[in-house]
């Protein structure tokens, strides 16, 4: 029976494994190869004149990243990785690996990003890169059980819609029979529907499709969104939950992903202070003027390098709060003594923007001037707009994309090295 690489110690006297080629020297009369598996390596000595014709020939097809199954007896050895070694009885090529390789799993090439990209089953085979998707994994775990303990209800909203909710740019249209449709850029109108259903608090983690133009290293076109939306809360109440969130995430990976972070030579993340600063609008844009010497007017977007300025200064994990009603979505409720600010944040990290969100607009008529504001048409938005005339809670929510999350969280230097097969803007397979 088949055991993992790691259960392999030098008390287990027989052992059988399935793994990959990691590596094979010849030195004549013994080859050395090291095995591996996702839960380790393991080296296996083949003394040549001690072994069958069958282990033999086998020998001669195991090339780098064939799939083999070894069975034999355990010996300690102090030089082999985890201080044993296994020469087998059996040696079989379970599935034969072609070469050239189209990337070196073993990383003595450092290959660029497109070629790994590229290889994505083969790049995935390397501890650092699996490593990335286990902190994932345990990410988005810990951000369903943390909103699961706090009430939270899970949900599914659709990705074929027939509106945009985050403004008309940015849309991928599709086909849908004889109408048009698009993939949804975020769950935004639904779950505050889900509000006028009285579910009260829900959150859904899904993708959202984003037809941005441009490739960056922040942007991708099929992102994973961490959506929540509560009623009988305002914003302060839900940016209160985003960073008790950010907090419980980095704690949960620093305590269940040891190994893994190890393997990104990390060792333990920094777990982020509570709670983080506020800053104002007006005050984020005086800093980056000051920083960068560019002012930016009253009402503009906190660009890239100005957004980078802020980070330096600031060092840690904040909010910007406070932003002009102008430049945020029409579902963000003004401040009643002062309509021209409205009550939006977006989650920073020294490095980018990590969230956005806001106590939203509960009041139909209001709604529907702010939609016509932003110069779009209430009739398409009818569906939407519905369930505001029927007894809809005051409610905040916000949106924080997994994959910059994890970005930041493991220092990545690309958005892309977040997400298994990530699409941008000339990327469509694999
Ligand atoms: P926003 O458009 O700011 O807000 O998106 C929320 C968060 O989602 C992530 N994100 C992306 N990540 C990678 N690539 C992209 N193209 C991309 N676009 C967005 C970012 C961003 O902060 N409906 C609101 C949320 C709300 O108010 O609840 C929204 O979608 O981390």
């Amino acid at each position: 029976m088949r055991i993992p690489i790691r259960d392999v110690t030098p008390e287990t006297k027989t052992a059988e494994i399935l793994g990959w080629v990691h590596e094979v020297r010849d030195l004549g009369g013994l080859t050395f190869f090291l095995i591996r598996d996702r839960t380790g390596i393991l080296q296996v000595t083949v003394p040549k004149k001690k072994v069958g014709e069958q282990v033999l020939s086998a020998l001669r097809d195991a090339s780098r990243e064939s799939l083999v199954r070894v069975r034999g007896n355990v010996k300690a050895i102090e030089k082999a990785p985890g201080g044993r070694e296994l020469v087998p009885d059996e040696f079989e090529v379970v599935c034969r690996s072609e070469s050239p390789l189209p990337l070196d799993v073993v990383e003595k090439v450092p290959a660029e990003l497109d070629t790994r990209l590229d290889a994505r089953f083969l790049d995935a085979r390397r501890p650092r890169v699996a490593a990335v998707f286990q902190v994932r994994s345990v990410a988005l775990q810990t951000v369903s059980e943390f909103l699961y303990a706090h009430g939270f209800v899970n949900i599914s909203t659709p990705k074929i819609v027939a509106a945009a909710t985050e403004g008309g740019t940015e849309l991928f249209p599709i086909a849908y029979f004889e109408k048009e449709a698009f993939l949804n850029q975020s769950p935004q109108l639904y779950k505050q529907m889900m509000m006028g259903a009285g579910f009260e608090k829900v959150f859904e983690i899904g993708p959202i499709f984003r037809a941005e133009e441009h490739n960056t290293t922040k942007h991708l076109n099929e992102a994973t969104s961490i959506d929540i939306e509560v009623s009988f809360a305002d914003h302060h109440a839900v940016m209160e939950l985003l960073e008790e969130l950010i907090v419980a995430v980095y704690r949960e990976v620093n305590e269940r992903c040891t190994s893994a972070l190890e393997g990104l030579e990390i060792g333990a993340l920094p777990v982020p202070k509570t709670p983080f600063p506020r800053l104002q609008y007006t005050e984020a844009i005086r800093m980056a003027a000051e920083a960068t010497g560019e002012p930016i007017a009253y009402g503009d977007d906190i660009g890239t390098t100005a957004e980078k300025a802020i980070g330096e200064l600031m060092g840690e994990h904040y909010f910007i709060v406070d932003w002009p009603t102008e430049i945020k979505p029409y579902y963000a409720m003004p401040y009643e003594d002062n309509p021209t600010v409205c009550k939006a944040f977006d989650l920073m990290h020294p490095r980018m923007e990590l969230s956005s969100g806001a106590q939203r607009v509960h009041q139909h008529d209001l709604l529907v001037r702010q939609i016509q504001a932003k110069g779009l048409n209430p009739d398409n938005f009818e569906f939407y707009l519905e369930p505001f005339r029927y007894g809809m809670p005051p409610h905040a929510g916000w949106g924080l994309g997994a994959e910059r999350l994890i970005m930041t969280m493991l220092s990545l230097g690309n958005i892309r090295e977040a997400v298994l097969f990530p699409r941008d803007r000339h990327r469509l397979t694999p």
